[in-house]
C-alpha cells in the first residue's frame, strides 16, 4: 500500500523537494493533492509528471490556463481560497504536508486533523499562532503532528524509544544567519539581498528573512513549546554556525541526544514521509574525515531582539504570539519591498505587541480577529519614521 500525500505549497522549496523524495520512490509514495498560490506554471508541470488526484491554484485568475493545460489529464482541477483549506478532506489522503508560509497555513491544518490526516508539519506559523487548539485537536483526533522543521525534526528523532517526561529540557541550534557576529552599524544598513544570503540553508524568502533576524528561532521556541509540550524554561537556543547539529534533547539524567546530518531540508522531509521506519537515500553524507570545527555561541538577543520579543509572546501566553506572529510578517513582507529597515522590524513587532487587544483564551475566530487587526496596525506604524528605511531605528 502506498502512502497518498497531499502537498499544499508545491511549487515552494519545501514543495519541491518533497516531489523530489517521491519522484525517488515512486513505489512507497503517491502524490494525491497538489496546490500552489500562484505558480500556475510549475504546478502544471508537477501535475502531468505526477498525476494527482486533484490540484489546486489559490489564485482563481490561472484557473481556466490551468483546466486547459490539463484538459486531457485525470486531474481534478479546483481554484481559491475556501477550496485551498478544503481539499485537505479529500478520503485518499492519508498523509498532508503542510508547506506554506505564514498564518495562511493555519485552517488547513486544523480541516486536515478534523478530517483525520496526519501531518508533517513544515509551517511552523501554525503552531506559534494557535498551538494550544491545534495540539489539543491532534490528540481528540488521533492525528500525528510529524515536524518538518529541521531543529524539530531533531528533537522528535531523539525522542523516538524515551518518555516526554524525562526531557529535562532541549537545546535549539541556530545557524545565527548572515549576520552573525555584526555590530549595530552594520545592521542599521543591511539590505535585503545581503539578508536573503543565507551561509547554510537554501530555504524560501520568509523563512531567510527569519533567519536573519532570529526571528525564526523565536518561532522555532513557540513551536517546540506545543510539539513537545515544553515550558518555555526548558527551551534554550544556541548558535551553532555549521548547521550540522540539527537540535539536542537534555534528560533528567544529564544524559544528552543529538541529531546530525549535513544541512539538507530533504533529510527531515523525508523522516516525515517514512516515519516511524527510515528509507535509504544517496544524499550527501557527513564526512568526520575532513570534519570542520564544531563550534558554539550564545545569541546576541541585544542586537536581534526578536529572540527575546518571542520568548515574551510564549511567556504572556493567549493571542500574543498571533500578534507576533502577524507582526512579523508585515514587517518581513515589507522589508522585502524596502519599506522597513532591518531594525526598523522589531520596533514594529514590539509596537503591535503593546497594542493589539490582548485575549488570554483565543478561539478560532479570536484568532481570526486578532491576525486582522495586528495587520491593520502594523500597516499603520509602518508609516511611522522608526521604521521606515533611511532613518535610525530606535534602540
Ligand atoms: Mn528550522
Amino acid at each position: 500500500m502506498k502512502k497518498n500525500i497531499a502537498i499544499l505549497g508545491s511549487t515552494g522549496s519545501i514543495g519541491t523537494q518533497s516531489l523530489d523524495i517521491i519522484r525517488q520512490n515512486p513505489d512507497i509514495f503517491s502524490v494525491e493533492v497538489l496546490t500552489a498560490q500562484s505558480n500556475a506554471d510549475l504546478l502544471i508541470l508537477q501535475a502531468i509528471e505526477f498525476l494527482p488526484n486533484a490540484v489546486v491554484i489559490g489564485n482563481e485568475e490561472f484557473y481556466s490556463k490551468i483546466k486547459e493545460a490539463l484538459h486531457s489529464f485525470p486531474v481534478k482541477i479546483f481554484a481559491g481560497q475556501d477550496s485551498l483549506s478544503q481539499i485537505v478532506e479529500m478520503e485518499e489522503i492519508d498523509l498532508v504536508l503542510n508547506a506554506l508560509v505564514g498564518y495562511s497555513g493555519l485552517k488547513p491544518t486544523l480541516n486536515a486533523i478534523h478530517a483525520g490526516k496526519h501531518i508533517a508539519l513544515a509551517n511552523k506559523e501554525t503552531l506559534v499562532v494557535a498551538g494550544d487548539l491545534v495540539m489539543t485537536l491532534a490528540e481528540q483526533s488521533h492525528v500525528m503532528i510529524i515536524p518538518v522543521d529541521s531543529e524539530h525534526s531533531a528533537i522528535f528523532q531523539c525522542l523516538a524509544g524515551e518518555n516526554k517526561k524525562n526531557i529535562e529540557k532541549v537545546i535549539l541550534t541556530a545557524s545565527g544567519g548572515p549576520f552573525r557576529g555584526k555590530k549595530q552599524e552594520h545592521l542599521e544598513k543591511v539590505t535585503k539581498e545581503a539578508a536573503l544570503l543565507h551561509p547554510n540553508w537554501k530555504m524560501g524568502n520568509k523563512v531567510t528573512i527569519d533567519s536573519a533576524s532570529l526571528m525564526n528561532k523565536g518561532l522555532e521556541v513557540i513551536e517546540a513549546k506545543w510539539l513537545f509540550d515544553l515550558s518555555p524554561s526548558q527551551i534554550e537556543v544556541i548558535v551553532h554556525p555549521q548547521s550540522v547539529i540539527h537540535s539536542i534533547v537534555q534528560f533528567v539524567d544529564g544524559s544528552m541526544k543529538a541529531q546530525m546530518g549535513p544541512p539538507d531540508m530533504r533529510g527531515p522531509i523525508l523522516y516525515a514521509f517514512s516515519f516511524p521506519d527510515r528509507l535509504m537515500t544517496d544524499f550527501p553524507r557527513f564526512d568526520f574525515t575532513n570534519c570542520p570545527q564544531f563550534t558554539f555561541e550564545p545569541p546576541d538577543r541585544d542586537l536581534f531582539r526578536n529572540l527575546g520579543l518571542a520568548y515574551e509572546a510564549l511567556n504572556k501566553g493567549g493571542n500574543m504570539p498571533c500578534i507576533l506572529n502577524a507582526a512579523n510578517e508585515i514587517a518581513v513582507q515589507a522589508f522585502l519591498e524596502d519599506r522597513i529597515t532591518f531594525l526598523g522590524m522589531p520596533h514594529l513587532i514590539e509596537k503591535c505587541m503593546h497594542s493589539v487587544t490582548f485575549i488570554q483564551k483565543p478561539t478560532y475566530e479570536d484568532y481570526e480577529q486578532t491576525n486582522m487587526e495586528t495587520r491593520a496596525k502594523a500597516l499603520e506604524y509602518l508609516l511611522l519614521p522608526a521604521c521606515r528605511p533611511g532613518r535610525d531605528a530606535e534602540p
